[in-house]
């Protein structure tokens, strides 16, 4: 974990922001898989992690803000779970080192939050996402288990996202290890993969890397040859000459802090022609989005320039036609392009994601788009130097989107569908790079994983 001072600190920033009541962080517990004592892994909660530091299961952190104390709730193992599961320092131990010098026993919880209740103190807390930790509410406060999100505190919610979003130097140098452990993934994928293996031989290999180096994969792998699938998480297809591969995968640090890559390669480890021209134009507009990233530009404007160098790309290759900016302003280049550029980055993969995209990836003046394709920007609102994000162009040939699109004649004036038509066994194509703001800039973070085509053939065959 980082030194006590660093979770003292984030605690006292935070209560600047809050100026009374109690501030409720409940840590995540372990979750039965398929029978109550075999469990899934355990992540604790990254709000807990963030103020609180400690990784085990059954805590609870409070900020008693008008006490102007902090304390951790929790049980010290008896001797029949240290027989199982072995000794453990004493809670009292433990929350020292995250600065917090009061605890008490988990069964008091409920008696600390009923008197402060009625007392007519307020209890904030974040949006839930746990169903057992959402049935806790019901006996901790009283609330329903149906209601406990509507009764949590925006203005928690707001000051925990303006503080979380904005990452020190310590923690950028975590995300930094996650990404060396991204490095190893993606040259290890891009050796290892050849005609006739099945996806989950790599799969397996690359989780496994995960595993060893750091605290596990930050999201379930997406790797396959179809990787028009955004989000295919089916790893039983076997590789063939002239398939294409997308890796879409991240690695937690010891810290948990995540890294998020995606790499597009060839099994064979050669690009054929056709695709070459179109890894080049989400390479890109890739680049151009990264070039773009500065203090105070909206993502959204970064979003739709990447639209557009895919659009123009596209209208190169005879797959559109028209004006490149009527094109993407309409939304035609969705068809090829149906997601957003990137999204924030930082304890969670797609990070603050649980506590309300609203919040996290718009602001007062960035509203959500309803228009097919934009309307999925997970990210839209205007940067701040600190945040770390990622930037994932794509194209994608996704058969049953080109046959209803078709069918409706939609965007006819800007797509061939003769053309797109020669594309339909394509797959897809995504590249994506975890950027920093720095205070008048941006930069990729990492260790630069193979990207250009001759880097990448080189790397599928070194
Ligand atoms: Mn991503």
């Amino acid at each position: 974990m980082f030194s006590s001072e660093t979770y003292k600190e984030r605690r006292e920033r935070l209560t600047e922001q809050i100026k009374s009541g109690i501030l409720f962080f409940p840590g995540n517990n372990e979750t039965p898989m398929n029978y109550p004592a075999n469990t899934y892994h355990f992540r604790q909660d990254s709000s807990f992690l963030y103020y609180f530091g400690l990784d085990q299961s059954n805590l609870a952190g409070l900020i008693d803000v008008d006490k102007n104390e902090s304390i951790i709730f929790g049980n010290d193992r008896d001797i029949d779970d240290v027989v199982w599961m072995g000794y453990e320092t004493p809670l009292k131990e433990r929350s020292e080192k995250v600065g917090v010098t009061k605890t008490k026993p988990f069964s008091e919880l409920k008696t600390y939050l009923q008197s402060a209740l009625a007392s007519g103190r307020k209890v904030h807390f974040l949006p839930q996402y746990k169903h057992d930790i959402i049935i806790e509410f019901q006996e901790w406060l009283g609330i329903n288990a149906k209601y406990v999100n509507k009764y949590s505190s925006i203005e928690l919610t707001k000051a925990v996202i303006a503080q979380r979003s904005v990452k020190s130097e310590e923690e950028v140098e975590e995300i930094e290890k996650a990404l060396e452990i991204s490095y190893l993934m993606n040259k290890t994928a891009m050796k290892m993969s050849r005609p006739g293996m099945i996806e989950r031989e790599v799969f397996g290999a690359i989780e496994g890397i995960a595993l060893a180096k750091g605290s596990g994969v930050s999201f379930p792998i997406i790797f396959s040859i179809h990787g028009e699938t955004l989000h295919n998480h089916n790893h039983n297809n076997v590789m063939k000459d002239g398939d294409l591969l997308v890796l879409d995968s991240g690695a937690e640090s010891l810290l948990h802090y995540a890294s998020d890559i995606t790499r597009s390669f060839p099994v064979s480890g050669k690009f054929t022609e056709k695709q070459k021209n179109i890894y080049n134009i989400v390479l890109k507009s890739q680049l151009e989005a990264i070039e773009m990233i500065k203090p105070g530009i909206k993502y959204r404007e970064v979003h739709l320039h990447s639209a557009k160098v895919i659009a123009k790309g596209l209208k190169e290759l005879g797959l559109m036609k028209g004006n490149v900016d009527d094109a993407v302003a309409n939304g035609a280049h969705a068809l090829f392009f149906p997601h957003g550029l990137g999204h924030m980055l930082g304890l969670d993969v797609h990070d603050l994601e649980g506590l309300g995209e609203a919040f996290v990836g718009y602001d007062e003046d960035t509203k959500r788009s309803d228009q097919f394709g934009l309307a999925y920007l997970r990210l839209a609102k205007t940067l701040q130097p600190g945040f770390v994000l990622t930037v994932e162009p794509g194209i994608y040939f996704i058969p049953q989107l080109i046959d209803i699109w078709k069918g409706e004649n939609k965007h006819a004036d800007f797509i061939n569908y003769d053309e797109v038509d020669k594309y339909r066994d394509f797959g897809g194509i995504r590249i994506e790079d975890d950027v920093l703001l720095t205070e008048n800039s941006s930069k990729v973070l990492g260790k630069p994983i193979p990207k250009s085509v001759d880097e990448v053939e080189k790397a599928c065959n070194s």
